[in-house]
């Protein structure tokens, strides 16, 4: 599971936004997105790069946090 600090979300509809940009990453299986806690869960069966999932979040207009 990976765990990914998404910002510039500011309603539910942006969530709906990141997850299916994440969805479509290859590799990812199933993405939850919490607008409270403003964090991206990802399962994926295989390796995924960050640097890719990070590029599909920016690709819709939000970007995502430093590790934590
Ligand atoms: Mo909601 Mo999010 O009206 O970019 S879709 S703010």
């Amino acid at each position: 599971m990976i765990s990914l600090p998404i910002e510039g979300m500011t309603c539910a509809s942006c969530v709906g936004t990141v997850e299916r940009a994440l969805r479509a990453v290859p590799g990812v299986d199933e993405v939850s997105v919490n607008i409270a806690t403003e964090k991206a869960s990802i399962s994926a069966h295989a390796p995924i790069d960050r640097d890719v999932l990070v590029k599909a979040v920016e690709d819709v207009g939000y970007s995502v946090g430093a590790a934590p």
